[in-house]
């Protein structure tokens, strides 16, 4: 029996910590260990797993969430995006046992070019589609039905434009107030998030795959997909428009040039 692995991925302050806390207060678990913050900074700086067991028919299950640290726009953070950028890939080349899903966290509203960006990196780079993915869209809790966001076409064809693949869009919030008759509402919303991403999890999840055992694995992989890019276009300069536009999504989450230059070649980008 395997165990499942669910990765809570995206842009700092999305609500990846919240949701874990909600999954496992759910289960009354302790999740005081938890740190959620509304600071501009980011607040998660280590990737921390957290588990617990679900009852499917006559079997248990159980499932480990894996939080991991937001990667920002800017350097402002105490984690610089270089920084949390490099952890998240050691983390991701150091595990052994794999993944079984991908929650790709994202605020509700325009596609910012961090999200974007935190997912072409992430998930198409990385993950490369060997991992089921699904979007959590937080701060719905203005919306009645809770998934109006995902219901409306502009917003599908946006995902589609910016490309996102996902198997699924939960329309969740994890919203908080000091006023105890706001928490009451809230609190009611927040169940009913928990429970969607809860069916969610055991849906989509499929037996732990793992990514790369080395990083000349990974090496590999994008060398793969370089020589077909080049097959198709024909053209020899390919290269420098790969590097180019992965030097520019990093300076957009934050590096610097010379970080971002530094972790191409760390990595084996190029
Ligand atoms: N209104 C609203 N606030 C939310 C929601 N989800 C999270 N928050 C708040 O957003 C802030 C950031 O949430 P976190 O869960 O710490 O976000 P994170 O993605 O783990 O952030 P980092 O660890 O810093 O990357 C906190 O103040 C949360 O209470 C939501 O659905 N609605
Ligand atoms: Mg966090």
């Amino acid at each position: 029996m395997y165990t499942n692995r669910v990765l809570i991925v995206g842009s700092t302050g999305t609500g990846k910590s919240s949701i874990i806390k909600y999954l496992l207060e759910s289960k009354n678990i302790d999740s005081s260990s938890i740190e959620v913050s509304s600071s501009a900074i980011g607040c998660t700086f280590e990737s921390s797993t957290y588990d617990y067991i679900v009852r499917k028919g006559d079997i248990d299950e159980q499932i480990i969430l894996i939080d991991t640290i937001g990667l920002n726009e800017t350097n402002d953070g105490k984690v610089s995006g270089s920084k949390a950028l490099t952890k998240l890939c050691d983390f991701i080349y150091d595990n052994k046992e794999g993944f079984s899903l991908i929650i790709f966290v994202m605020k509700k509203g325009r596609i910012t070019n961090e999200s974007r960006n935190t997912y072409d990196i992430f998930v198409n780079m990385i993950i490369d589609g060997k991992i089921p993915v699904i979007l959590a869209i937080t701060s719905c809790e203005d919306d009645e039905p809770l998934d109006t966001w995902s219901n409306n076409r502009d917003n599908i064809i946006a995902l589609e434009k910016n490309g996102f693949k996902y198997k699924d869009i939960i329309c969740c919030s994890f919203a908080m107030s000091n006023n105890k008759r706001l928490d009451d509402i809230y609190a009611d919303i927040r169940a009913k998030s928990i429970s969607c991403i809860d069916d969610a999890i055991i849906k989509y999840k499929i037996p732990p795959q793992h990514l790369y055992t080395s990083h000349s694995g990974m090496l590999l992989l994008i060398k793969k997909a370089w020589n077909s890019c080049c097959r198709f276009l024909g053209a020899d300069n390919i290269k420098f428009n790969i590097n180019e536009k992965l030097k520019n999504m990093l300076l957009t989450l934050g590096l610097d040039e010379k970080s971002a230059d530094i972790l191409i070649t760390e990595y084996g980008f190029f």
